[in-house]
């Protein structure tokens, strides 16, 4: 038995795919039909995303899926969040939306927070503080542009209204621009007034897991695609990843690692109390009616940074085979520091950061990626002991998803230093969640519960153990060097 066709169209801050899947005899299989290319570029003054070129992929994509021979497909789309485009009375796009790593809101958290309380903005949305928030993009937007804006769409949801015509508000995203009201479940009018935009400039909010419409036939016929229905996902990447996360252990959390590092537990209550507020953690909205409590962590984008810098001579691979062959713990680097977020050189931040704070500095390529892998690992350890504490029960076990879940010497750190068990793997957890989310709406499979099932059984998922006392006492150390970090920071 083998089911209908299905698309995930699932495109990160560096790249871009479109993977095809079918249920063959409740097996999930993948292949990939189309890689592309993503980044931001600098233009009219602002680091922006080519959102034509990405939509042109697409299409791209869906064309070489016609010629192997599919006829009908099922798709979806995810992209990170935050980040959206304005559209005119006429429905076209004013310009190139600006990526949330530009330097536009930098220091946007405190000019809005002067008359509107942090903890007033946290009680109603329960999202983290991150500067590159939709309220403060918006906060900072053009305003000559605004007014002339007829709808505000995120990313996602405009490709999704490009190619079929049809505009919606995916709230697993929306939930991303920190204005949407965690008890009325729509935005909130006091937050959208600060930022001088209006309930009627964001398209209709709908839950993950809704049909939008077929891909709109001048594009079909022009670009030779197969009839191609469009559903709402859960249009957020990271909301993907955790439906794609297979739940192993009792009390699991799940660690989607790409670009971004989160790292979190699937909740059925927000949690958004006092300490929630002070260690940062977010409520995010999931599919089927789910908060992501999770943590927002520098992640892979020091590696992709650092690779890049080096001329791209060494793959992933190669440097963590490299990284391998040095020692852990030679520095102590606080891998969430402002700093790295959208440094003009990663390697010479983390070398000067290194000896600012007196200490060894890594240099070639291995001491450099090791430095950064080992001090990922301590950050993960470290969010766990803070996940327990709030969420008040112990993590039994990480499920670790994404394409960080292939550096296994992280996966083996993570375990030793937290002490608990980690799952790695699928690393395209994305965009298995992207299709579980099609699969469940067209009815191929019931529930989440049974598509974490099928995910479990589908994907070689590797178990690393902690090694006992290997590195005695080092979590304390960073822990310690974390809170002065903090306060250094304050
Ligand atoms: C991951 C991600 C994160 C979000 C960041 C910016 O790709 O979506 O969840 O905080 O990108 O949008």
């Amino acid at each position: 038995f083998m089911t209908r066709t299905y698309v995930a169209v699932d495109i990160g801050a560096s790249s871009g795919r479109l993977m095809l899947a079918n249920l063959v005899d409740s097996k999930l299989v993948m292949k990939e039909a189309h890689r592309f290319k993503n980044g931001f570029i600098h233009d009219k003054g602002h680091d922006r995303w080519n959102v034509d070129g990405l939509i042109k992929e697409i299409l791209i994509g869906l064309s070489k899926i016609k010629k192997a021979g599919y006829q009908n497909v099922v798709l979806g789309i995810d992209t990170w969040a935050v980040d959206y485009v304005l559209v005119d009375e006429q429905g076209e796009k004013i310009q190139d939306p600006i990526s949330y790593r530009d330097t536009r809101t930098q220091g946007s958290i405190e000019r809005l927070t002067t008359d509107l309380s942090k903890e007033y903005i946290y009680q109603k949305t329960g999202i983290q503080f991150l500067d590159f928030n939709t309220l403060y993009q918006l906060f900072e937007e053009d305003k000559d542009l605004l007014a002339k804006t007829a709808r505000i769409m995120m990313i996602p949801d405009y490709i999704g209204y490009a190619l079929t015509g049809k505009a919606v508000t995916e709230v697993t995203n929306a939930s991303t621009t920190q204005m949407l009201s965690l008890r009325e479940g729509l935005f909130d009018d006091h937050l959208l007034e600060k930022v001088n935009v209006k309930q009627s400039q964001f398209p209709k909010l709908v839950e993950a897991g809704t049909i939008l419409g077929e891909v709109k036939s001048e594009l079909s016929e022009k670009y030779d695609l197969p009839k191609t229905e469009v559903i709402t996902v859960a249009t957020h990447d990271t909301a993907s990843a955790v439906i794609g996360a297979p739940g192993i252990g009792q009390k699991w959390a799940y660690l989607s690692s790409g670009t971004w590092s989160l790292i979190g537990a699937e909740l059925n209550i927000p949690e958004n109390g006092e300490v929630a507020f002070k260690q940062n953690y977010t409520n995010e909205w999931g599919a089927y009616g789910t908060y992501r409590f999770l943590k927002n962590i520098m992640g892979l984008w020091l590696i992709q940074n650092i690779k890049q810098e080096l001329g791209d001579q060494y793959s992933f691979a190669e440097l963590a085979k490299l990284a391998e062959e040095e020692p852990p713990f030679q520095q102590l680097i606080d891998v969430n520091d402002e700093r790295f977020q959208n440094p003009s050189n990663m390697i010479e931040e983390i070398k000067k950061y290194c000896q600012e704070t007196k200490q060894k500095v890594p240099q070639t390529p291995g001491e450099l990626s090791m430095a950064v892998y080992s001090n990922l690992s301590l950050y993960y350890a470290n969010e766990l002991s803070i996940l327990d504490h709030i969420l008040g029960y112990h993590i039994d076990s990480l499920n670790i998803v994404g394409g960080g879940s292939n550096v296994e010497l992280m996966n083996q750190l993570t375990a030793t230093i937290s002490g608990v068990n980690v799952y790695a793997g699928p690393s395209e957890a994305t965009a298995i969640g992207n299709i579980m989310v099609q699969m469940i709406t067209k009815g191929d499979i019931l529930n989440v519960y049974l598509a974490r099932r099928i995910i479990a059984n589908s994907f070689n998922i590797k178990e690393f153990r902690p090694e006992n006392d290997k590195y005695p006492e080092i979590l304390q150390v960073y822990q310690r060097f974390l809170k002065s970090s903090f306060e250094r920071r304050k």
